[in-house]
């Protein structure tokens, strides 16, 4: 039994690895902690381009949501708004970093509630057709700003 195990996380390990290959890496990702009943919440981490070309993050996915769209935050009418956006691009030698009240990866309909310290797995596409798999921790993320109006619950 034991060995079983130390088997299995030897292997899980080592497929991390291989997928870290690409000219993509991640850091510091994060899913926020939303109360029990909230069906939707986002997850913010910084991709960084080591390559020479311009990279798109096109597609996340997680088995611990519906639906997983990329968002970015627009300000209409004095208000802020989710809108999903297409892509991310992460420049050649630079960053994208998704952070509250800007670009964010959005759980869509959770399967169940999440607890702190839970960990979310994440599969991340870009156009490069690399990918990277991690697990994001859920953490307490304080909103962008003091009003109410910061993320509209619909
Ligand atoms: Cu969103």
């Amino acid at each position: 039994m034991k060995k079983l195990m130390l088997c299995t996380l030897f292997v899980a390990t080592w497929s991390i690895a291989a997928l870290a290959d690409g000219a993509i890496s991640i850091a510091d990702p994060q899913v926020r902690l939303v109360p029990p009943g909230t069906p939707n919440t986002g997850v913010f981490l910084v991709m960084r381009n080591g390559g020479d070309k311009d990279v798109k993050l096109i597609k996340a996915e997680s088995p611990a949501a519906k639906s997983v769209e990329l968002h970015t935050v627009i300000e209409e009418g004095g208000m802020k708004k989710m809108r999903p956006v297409p892509s991310i691009a992460i420049r050649a030698k630079g960053e994208a970093v998704l952070k509250p009240g800007d670009y964010h990866v959005m759980l869509i309909g959770l399967n169940k509630p999440l607890q702190e310290g839970d960990s979310v797995p994440l599969t991340l596409r870009f156009d490069d057709g690399s990918s990277q798999s991690l697990q994001a921790p859920v953490r307490q993320i304080a909103m962008p700003m003091a009003a109410p109006t910061a993320m509209p619950m619909k």
